[in-house]
């Protein structure tokens, strides 16, 4: 992921319109609220359910994807919040899908799934429905992520910074204003899944710094079955992000009950 382009659609979109266009923006929606109380009333992980059509590993997940009906679906079924994959080069997504799912009167709120390299595609998803975004750790400094972190908040976006090892978490921990962790448990490299990934970021002194912080972690990728979910759960996380399995279903929404 280390060729992400940005330039063209940022020439088409120049920042200072894009801020003068978030001032007449809509409310954005309280992400890390919404899965604390689903994570409370259940008490089980708050779901965020995730809109995406294509992953480089699996290919095409499904021929007749409709972003707003899976959108639908998801929620009726009882997700805390969406993500919406808008990355196109990796996983055929786009931020019409995203302003799409908007615009339909989907009330969950929205994680915008994209390789953020530049603070222009933090404006530019929030213009387009956002309510969250996603920070990688592993293609970001900590200058950087602390940066991005301060605007997200300026614009009322949470941001779900996301590690896989413990040399990324170690350094999330220590970056002021981070209140939202994502632990992918597929590697970038490998595209292998390991959910005691997880497991291994939460032990010890890290698991109580982050009770102690009260952050919420979500457990990410590769997650199947009722029992991959406990025991994720199990490991501390108080959130899941689940695409695949769910996307495939004939109806997403029920899936997520199985
Ligand atoms: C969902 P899965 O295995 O349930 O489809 O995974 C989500 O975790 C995965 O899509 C993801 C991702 C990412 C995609 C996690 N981090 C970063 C793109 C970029």
């Amino acid at each position: 992921y280390k060729d992400i382009e940005v330039s063209q659609f940022k020439e088409r979109h120049p920042l200072s319109v894009l801020k003068r266009a978030v001032e007449s923006a809509p409310p954005t929606r309280d992400f890390i609220g919404a899965l604390r109380k689903a994570h409370e009333r259940t008490g089980l992980p708050g779901l965020i359910a995730e809109v995406k059509m294509a992953s480089p590993s699996r290919g095409v997940l499904r021929e007749d994807f409709d972003p707003v009906e899976i959108a639908k679906s998801y929620e009726k079924g009882g997700a805390a919040c969406l993500s919406v994959l808008t990355d196109q080069k990796y996983f055929q997504g786009s931020f019409e899908n995203l302003e799409a799912i908007r615009k339909a009167g989907v009330k969950c709120p929205l994680l915008c799934k994209e390789f953020v390299v530049d603070e222009w595609q933090i404006y530019y998803a929030r213009t387009k429905g956002a309510d969250a975004v996603l920070l990688i750790a592993a293609v970001l400094s900590n200058h950087d992520i602390r940066y991005m972190v301060k605007i997200s908040k300026m614009l009322g976006l949470a941001a779900l910074i996301e590690v896989h090892d413990e040399r990324e978490m170690d350094r999330v921990l220590g970056i002021e204003g981070v209140e939202l962790i994502g632990i992918n448990n597929r590697s970038l490299e490998s595209f292998e899944v390991d959910n005691s990934n997880t497991k291994k970021l939460l032990e010890g002194e890290r698991g109580d710094l982050i009770r102690q912080k009260d952050l919420i972690v979500v457990g990410e990728s590769g997650l199947f079955t009722p029992d991959d979910i406990a025991y994720v759960q199990e490991a501390g996380v108080r959130a899941v992000l689940v695409g695949e399995s769910i996307v495939k279903q004939t109806d997403p929404g029920k899936g997520i009950a199985g």
